[in-house]
């Protein structure tokens, strides 16, 4: 199964999204990556937290669990331990991940547990109006922070590497067929692997910070991303205006399913003096 309509719940549209938010874009991404996998819609399951990105599962006719703030990652990973025969995908955002969500994000990471991820950064809460994310960039307004965030901001990715994600590569909605490929080599790694989406959110982020048109933000976002190596090149300054993008990470270590499945077997031998 190849084709969107495949994918959809045609039912649940038109979706909730504002005009000109880019998580539309990147669900379109998912689905050209999922469909390149030759699964079926019953193999794959898709979990997210609260959100406008967490919206995502409710139009991907797939199994589906629409959970609690910041707690994709603890549901997916009780999917995942019980059935580690499904692809289970996280869609969460910036927010939902690493706020409320921080430590289940570490953790899972640590572990390595077979989860994608896929983390749509907006740079602020979208659903609830625009107040300050961790990775909102310092600067930029928000609703708690109108005269500018004085905090500097995660950077997402390289807390997932931190951490021991075996998979993690950032890209912008302004390149989506890169995107989808990037997701595509998350979903065929086999351990806990992060795909940060940089997307625009005109109306609660762009508003406040004279980015309001749409078609403007994703320009912004083009512009202003640039690959690892060419970062590398940069002068600090420029280096850390810049919207890295690109793989940092893809390693194999021992994946947390398999290692749970080996302990279990281990246990069930019989005990010999
Ligand atoms: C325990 C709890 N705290 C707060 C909320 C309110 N809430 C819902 S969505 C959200 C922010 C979502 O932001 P983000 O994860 O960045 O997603 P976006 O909407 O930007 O896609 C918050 C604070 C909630 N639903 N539950
Ligand atoms: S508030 Fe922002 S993230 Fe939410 S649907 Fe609107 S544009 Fe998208």
């Amino acid at each position: 199964m190849s084709g969107y309509d495949d994918w959809l719940r045609l039912d649940k549209l038109p979706h909730i999204w504002c005009p000109g938010c880019g998580d539309g874009i990147v669900l379109k991404a998912i689905l050209r990556a999922v469909g390149r996998m030759g699964w079926t819609p019953g193999q794959v399951c898709m979990v997210s937290g609260i959100g406008c990105s967490s919206r995502t599962p409710g139009y991907v006719d797939v199994n589906t669990l629409h959970t609690t703030h910041g707690r994709a990652l603890t549901f997916a990973t009780g999917v995942k331990m019980a059935r580690p025969d499904l692809q289970v995908i996280v869609v969460t955002g910036d927010g939902d991940a690493t706020a409320i969500g921080g430590n289940h994000f570490i953790h899972a990471a640590r572990r390595n547990i077979d989860l994608t991820v896929i983390l749509y950064n907006n740079w602020i809460y979208g659903m609830t109006g625009g107040q300050a994310s961790p990775a909102t960039p310092a600067g930029r307004r928000a609703s708690t922070a109108p005269f500018g965030m004085i905090e500097p901001s995660f950077d997402i990715a390289a807390l997932a590497a931190a951490a021991g994600a075996t998979f993690v590569a950032r890209e912008t909605v302004a390149k989506p067929f890169v995107l989808d490929k990037l997701i595509e080599r998350a979903l065929r790694k086999k351990g806990f692997s992060l795909v940060e989406a940089m997307t625009p959110c005109p109306t609660a982020f762009g508003r406040r910070n004279h980015q309001a048109d749409a078609v403007e933000m994703v320009e912004y976002l083009r512009i202003h991303s640039t690959s690892k190596e060419r970062a590398a090149t940069l002068p600090e300054e420029e280096r850390r205006e810049a919207i890295t993008t690109g793989v940092f990470v893809d390693i194999d270590r021992p994946e947390f399913c398999g290692e749970y499945a080996k302990l279990v077997e281990r246990l069930r031998e019989p005990v010999t003096a």
